[in-house]
This record gives C-alpha cells, structure tokens and sequence, in this order.
C-alpha cells in the first residue's frame, strides 16, 4: 500500500510506567524511531501520581522491577516493600541506565489521536497546539489511569480541601492535625489511613466494603545480603513468567478440600508469616474457583484479624463473621497496622452500609445519623480500570470512530492489545491482558517483548498497516469472560468486574494468568499473526 507522507515518528508511546519505558527500551534496541511521552512530569506512571502518604509497593524486592542486569546490578531497594520515592528514584536509576532521556518528553500530554485512513498512520495532537504523527500507536497507560471521584451531593459546597489519592498534590498535604474525612477502604485507603492516623487531629474513615487486608511484615533491606541475593535473580525472573500472578511462585496444585484441617492450618500459618500478597498468591489451588475452599481461607484470616481488635462491634465492621464477598475476588491489600489505628482516639470508623453519606455540607460531610466535620477530605475511592484513560485519551479509529462508542456496551480487545477499527494501535498493561492481575513489571516485559516482535515481524515484510480483525476480537472478549467464568470473581462488585463504576458494563477486565497469556499471544506469534489484517 502507498504510506505517503512519512510520518514523523515509527512509534509513539504515551506513559512512562512500566509497560512504556519497557516498550521504548525494547523498541529503541530494534532500531525503531520512537517518542514517549507522558503527561506527568516525571517517569514512574502510578508512582507519579498516586504520591499519597504511605503509598508503597504491594510486591515484595525483587518481583517488582525489570529483570534487565544492566538496571539491577547496581540499583539497592532499602525496603522490601518500597514506598514512592525509591521508585520514583528507580525510574529516574532506569532511564540514565538505558539512555532513555532523550526519546522521552514528559509534561506532555496526549489531547487527541486520530487515525489517518489515507496515510494509515495517527495524528496525535501533544498539549494544545501541537501535532505528531506516528505510524503505530502504543498506549502503555496502566489499568489505573483515570481515577474515580464518586458523585457525591454537596462537594461543591465543601469549603475544606479535597483530592483523590491518584491526583495527591505533589507538593504534598500536611495531615497534621487536620480533621480529615477519608471515603474508601481499598489498597489506596489502608495506605493513606495508617500515615493519617500518626498526625491527624481526627481521622474519620468510611468504609462500604471492609477490606481483607494481610500483613505487609515490612522490613529494611541490607545492601550486603540483597547484594548476594542478585546471583539468584536471573532465574527468579525466569520463574515469575511460569506464574499466573507474575510473582515468583505460584498457588499450590492441591485444593484446600483435599486435606486435613491441620494441613490446611499449617499451610494458611505458613502463609501468614511470610506476610505479602502470599496469601492470596500461593494458597490452595481452588482459593479463587472454589466457596468452600474459599470459606476457609476467609475463616483464617477472619480469625486472625479479629484477635487484633478488642471490640467485639468493631470487629464485625472490620472483619465480618460472613465473607462480604469471596476472599481475593477483591484486591487484598497489605496493611502495617491498620487494625490497630482503630483503637485511638483520634480515629473513627463510620460504616456506610449502616449510615450513608447524606450530602457533603461547607464544613463536613452529613450522614443518615450525623454530621461529622472535616477540612480535608480524601477520595481513596479507585478507578475506571483498564478503560477509563483509553478513553480519555479521545482515540478515534477509522470512520472517525470513538474508542468510548466503541466500547459502549463492552470492552473488546484482542490479546488485550488491539482493538477492531483502531489500526496500528496496541496498547501494553490494558484491558483484556492481564495487567491488574499481574505484577507490573512481568506482564509490561511479556507485551513488551511481544510488540517489539510483531512490529519487527511488520517492518522485515514493509507492512504499514495491521487490524484486528472483528473475529478474533470478539473470540479473545469471550475467551476472557469464560475464564472469568470458571472462578469466583463475578461473585464480587469489584472493579474487576468493572462493578465499581456507576453504568459500566459489568465484565472481568482482566485475563487471570499472565502464563497462560503468555503462551497464548505466542501462538498467535508463531502461526503469522493470526487474527490480524496486514498490508
Ligand atoms: O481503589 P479500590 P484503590 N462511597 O477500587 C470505595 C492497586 N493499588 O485505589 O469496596 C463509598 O480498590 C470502595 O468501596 P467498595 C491495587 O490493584 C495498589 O484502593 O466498592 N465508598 C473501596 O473501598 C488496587 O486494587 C497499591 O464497597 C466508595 C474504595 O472506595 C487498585 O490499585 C496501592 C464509593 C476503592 O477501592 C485500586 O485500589 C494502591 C462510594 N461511592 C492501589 N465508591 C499497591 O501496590 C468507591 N468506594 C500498594
């Protein structure tokens, strides 16, 4: 096919996450001409912008970073759970390692992108007034790019301030002696409650869903012992791939009904102790397929729990005697000492299934039984997941299509990367792959590598355009829900399920296994890029 005019750029990635700064590296070394460009100010993508206090790193060193030796083989961690800063120092540490700097422009945001039908490349249109184009569009913006702000009555009239935890001011907020408000109990919550709670005049907590949160076991690294543990992590990242988590082991093949109630014990015990995502990640085989299964590990942690809180009506808010939903069908989080703030005075549980939030008033925020006075009031309510910063990145495809009609009813893509009607678009870390069930990092090198083969595959055989076609987009949409089918994450309003936001299609956003993802996008690989139209 004819390709004039040229444009500017063979590739332009937008986000300087993971999957982004992995992507340039990967394309840059495959000789691609390419731009990265973000509209955050510096590299880090998340750990940009959700700068909250306590926001740390929920997978433990050395899982959460690339497994390039030129970028570990002098870069220490001094936690085993990192907070924002270290890795907002890491993204600075990768890209001087890999020479990155000067194929990126940060600060600038994405406004528009356009397909050209006639040059079969985008137009993107960078901040207000410039124009790029680009052969092939990558959108590497995370699962969690669009935060939620629920619509409240009344926010306008707060005469406190008020931010989400994904838009933290980055000049910082003091807490200190502030009578904060903090709306939502996920991941984001637990982290921003337990630095609150230090300084906070009075810190109230609304809590809808209780959060099943595990032990952190936090601890400071020693540079000699993390020096001497590098020799092994060659093959720890081999490993990571061979899971479905993208951690460095997998769950038992043993189902917690096959035991005995000691075995299982001992095995939750073990568990516990390692502290980390562990026990969502390596429990029993039918954890997340399997309620009776399931039941247990909900009792364990239930007990647990509920021995570090000694009221009894607080501790059923906390940690009910019924699972309000399936252990792990909602993101664990990890927590340092969030069952133990609840004990101060100066800390405050309101339970929004019993009283909920009437309207936000100038001076707090009003409940079906009371008002209770706040001048700062924190948002740690989640995400748009997977679609919501595609969409907001006004894409339009052929026919002038939008990428928000287009996924109107549902979010369809194949391989998670490309969508029917939007040539030369991938996307890394979005929806339909595995990205929020997946460690960053393992998913982002998987659908790194796979892109910089595919284009190079493109560029030997001087193909300018590919497209999914309908088919095989609709075929990897259902083989996703079918997966989600076979286990216990529709039986939860999570935002996997896309059930967090008001009037999104319900369905799971993810594909549940980063192995299996894996071999899968390899088949298409190796049978000529099945499923896509090149010319
Ligand atoms: O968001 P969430 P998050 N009124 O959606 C509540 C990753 N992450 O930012 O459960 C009142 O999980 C909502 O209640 P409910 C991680 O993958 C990682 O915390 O819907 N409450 C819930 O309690 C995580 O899963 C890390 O009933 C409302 C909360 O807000 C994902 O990001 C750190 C409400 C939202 O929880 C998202 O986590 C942080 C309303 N109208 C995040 N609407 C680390 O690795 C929502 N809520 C450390």
């Amino acid at each position: 096919m004819s390709a004039a005019p040229s444009p500017d750029h063979d590739a332009v990635i937008v986000g300087a996450g993971f999957s982004g700064v992995y992507l340039l590296y990967k394309l840059r070394e495959a000789g691609f001409d390419v731009l990265l460009v973000d509209a955050a100010a510096e590299p880090g993508g998340v750990w940009y912008w959700n700068r909250y206090p306590g926001a740390r790193v929920d997978s433990q060193v050395p899982i959460y970073e690339f497994s390039m030796p030129e970028v570990w083989e002098d870069w220490t961690w001094t936690e085993r759970f990192p907070g924002w800063q270290e890795l907002r120092a890491y993204f600075r540490h990768v890209c001087d390692r890999l020479d990155l700097w000067p194929f990126m422009r940060m600060a600038t945001p994405v406004k528009a992108a356009r397909f050209d039908e006639d040059g079969a490349f985008w137009r993107l249109r960078l901040g207000d007034d410039e124009n790029v184009t680009t052969r092939f569009l990558l959108p590497a913006l995370g699962f969690a790019s669009k935060p939620y702000i629920p619509d409240l009555a009344g926010l306008d009239d707060f005469s406190g301030e008020w931010c989400h935890t994904a838009r933290w001011p980055q000049e910082g907020v003091d807490l200190t002696g502030r009578r904060i408000a903090l709306i939502g109990t996920g991941a984001s919550g637990v982290q921003v409650a337990q630095e609150a709670a230090k300084c906070a005049g009075q810190l109230t907590i609304f809590q809808r869903t209780p959060i099943l949160a595990l032990p952190m076991r936090q601890q400071a690294l020693d540079e000699t012992a993390q020096t001497r543990r590098k020799a092994d992590y060659p093959a720890i990242f081999r490993q990571r791939l061979q899971t479905s988590g993208g951690f460095e082991c997998q769950s038992l093949d043993v189902s917690a009904l096959v035991v005995t109630e000691a075995e299982r014990a001992a095995h939750f015990e073990d568990l516990w102790q390692r502290g980390g995502l562990c026990f969502w990640y390596n429990n029993f085989a039918d954890l997340l397929t399997d309620e009776e299964a399931n039941r247990h590990a909900y009792a364990f942690w239930r007990d647990k729990v509920r021995a570090r809180i000694a009221d009894p009506a607080l501790a059923e808010k906390l940690a009910p005697r019924v699972p309000p939903h399936p252990f792990g069908t909602k993101r664990p989080s990890l927590e340092q000492n969030y069952y133990k703030i609840f004990s101060q005075d100066n800390v405050k549980l309101v339970d929004l299934m019993e009283t909920p939030i009437e309207r936000i008033v100038a001076d707090g925020i009003e409940t079906a039984d009371e008002k209770i006075a706040c001048d700062l009031l924190v948002f740690a309510t989640g995400f748009d997941a997977g679609r919501g910063g595609l969409i907001d990145m006004n894409i339009s495809g052929r026919g002038g299509l939008s990428l928000a009609k287009a996924w109107e009813h549902e979010v369809r893509a194949y391989l998670g990367m490309a969508v029917s009607g939007f040539p030369n678009m991938l996307f890394a870390y979005g929806p339909l792959s595995p990205s929020g069930f997946s460690n960053g990092p393992t998913s982002s090198e998987v659908q790194g590598d796979w892109i910089r083969d595919f284009l190079v595959w493109l560029r030997n055989r001087e193909f300018h355009l590919f497209e999914a076609e309908a088919s095989a987009e609709k075929g990897w949409t259902d083989l996703v829900a079918q997966a989600g089918a076979m286990t216990l994450f529709p039986k939860a309003d999570s935002w996997y399920m896309g059930a967090n936001i008001p009037g999104k299609p319900r369905q799971l956003i993810n594909f549940p296994s980063v192995v299996g993802y894996s071999a899968l996008c390899d088949d298409v690989a190796n049978n000529g890029y099945a499923g896509f139209a090149m010319g």
